[in-house]
């Protein structure tokens, strides 16, 4: 049996603070790689489907033939794409490419062509009840050296706003056992968010960019209007300003305003995405390697989108582990079109059961050297975590009617 051969596979469940599946793949030597399976929400959905439906059909296959299996477990399963195949998918790919960079003898960066920056440029999360509140919580970032900062903040008249925690720097957005339930109003929300913007400037400067979430919580024509008042403040990204199943309505806000568009953390394929890239209707991807199938298809996610001079903006909440963190960094460090990497810390309960050589420095990370993905599961102490079920909120209107997100 060659060295290299699948042996074993396992998924580990855990709840280090939050809920992460682990999936660890073992070849006939011993050396052994580990993906991220984690699907907010749907956790045991996505562990299922790799120990009971593709675990068995990868035991006695060459780990090195990455492509080939990513090819046979997206096309051969006859049912493509959605969020669990596809994070499924991603799991056996990150955990690929780290055995197969851990028998290289390399950073898997080096794999993937070797570093083309210094390192990625990351975006930290400032917020607040208020907007003082958070302009002296991005002021705290300002002054640890980020040179990237999310501003988000309470709306006044709504009793709670998704993305401000009262935990300022470890904001869990899966917060209940049930999902709990949000009231959301648009007129209050829009005109909240450009003196926020101009609070930044005159306390930040210019030197810094300056991001917004959405959350996918507007219409077409809302999101024009939000664009529009935040021009003068010069934002690097508004986010998710609409649901995008539907591609064409992003064509309306781009009529309207020259505020760069980020799109994507919910997307998990190339199909989500075609067509904001080629009519250039969005500015930064932020596909995911865990949510949109592994390194593998990622590559291909961005290939298409430098051609449209596109740059990625990575998903990184506390959702995606420190394996998928140490996945977008070697592969944000190697890309031609790296834009900006969301980085929101882990408890150190997570970075215990996930030791990891990636570190932070002056706004910026780097994978490190280590071989490999250079992350590690503590299969021990992740046992002493067991899993909890949690949940994102859901949003309704006043009127009690459900609302997008
Ligand atoms: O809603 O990670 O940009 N970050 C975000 C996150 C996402 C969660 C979903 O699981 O929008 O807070
Ligand atoms: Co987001």
């Amino acid at each position: 049996m060659p060295a290299s051969t699948i042996a074993d596979i396992r998924t580990i469940t855990c709840s280090p603070g939050r809920n992460f599946v682990t999936l660890k793949i073992v070849c006939e030597d011993g050396t052994y790689g580990v993906g991220d399976a984690t699907l907010n929400g749907r956790e045991l959905a996505v562990a299922s489907y790799l120990a009971d439906h593709v675990a068995p059909c990868l035991i006695g296959r060459d780990a090195h033939r990455i492509e080939d299996i990513w090819q046979y477990l997206y096309r051969g399963a006859y049912w493509r794409r959605g969020p669990v195949t596809m994070s499924a998918i991603a799991a056996v790919d990150m955990a690929l490419w780290d055995i197969k960079a851990k028998r290289a003898g390399m950073p898997l960066y080096q794999l993937l062509g070797g570093a083309a920056r210094e390192g990625c440029m990351v975006y930290g999360h400032a917020n607040g009840e208020t907007i003082d509140e958070t302009i002296e919580a991005a002021r705290d970032y300002a002054a640890q050296g980020y040179r990237a900062i999310r501003l988000q903040a309470g709306v006044p008249g709504l009793a709670k706003t998704y993305g401000v925690s009262s935990d300022r720097y470890f904001y869990e957005p899966a917060d209940a056992d049930l999902p709990s339930e949000a009231a959301w109003a648009t007129h209050k929300y829009l005109p909240s968010v450009a003196p926020l913007f101009a609070a930044a400037r005159d306390a930040l400067g210019w030197d810094v960019h300056l991001l917004h979430d959405v959350h996918h919580r507007l219409t077409p024509i809302e999101a024009a209007r939000l664009g529009k008042d935040l021009e003068p403040f010069r934002p690097f990204w508004i986010e998710d300003p609409v649901p995008a199943e539907n591609q064409q309505g992003f064509r309306l806000i781009r009529q309207h305003t020259t505020t760069p568009i980020a799109v994507g953390e919910v997307f998990n394929s190339i199909w989500d995405a075609k067509q904001l890239i080629e009519e250039q209707l969005i500015d930064y991807i932020r596909a995911t390697v865990v949510h949109a199938g592994g390194i593998t298809h990622l590559r291909r996610i961005t290939a298409l989108a430098d051609l449209y001079r596109i740059r990625t903006g990575c998903h990184g909440a506390t959702d995606l582990s420190p394996v998928s963190m140490a996945a977008a960094l070697h592969f944000g460090l190697s890309i031609p079109n790296f834009g900006v990497q969301e980085y929101m810390r882990h408890t150190e309960a997570t970075d215990a059961v996930f030791p990891h050589a990636y570190r932070f420095e002056r706004g910026m990370m780097h994978p490190g050297d280590a071989p490999g993905l250079g992350v590690d599961i503590d299969e021990a102490l992740a046992e002493t975590h067991p899993y909890r079920r949690a949940y994102l909120p859901v949003n309704r209107l006043e009127d009690g009617s459900m609302h997008d997100w």
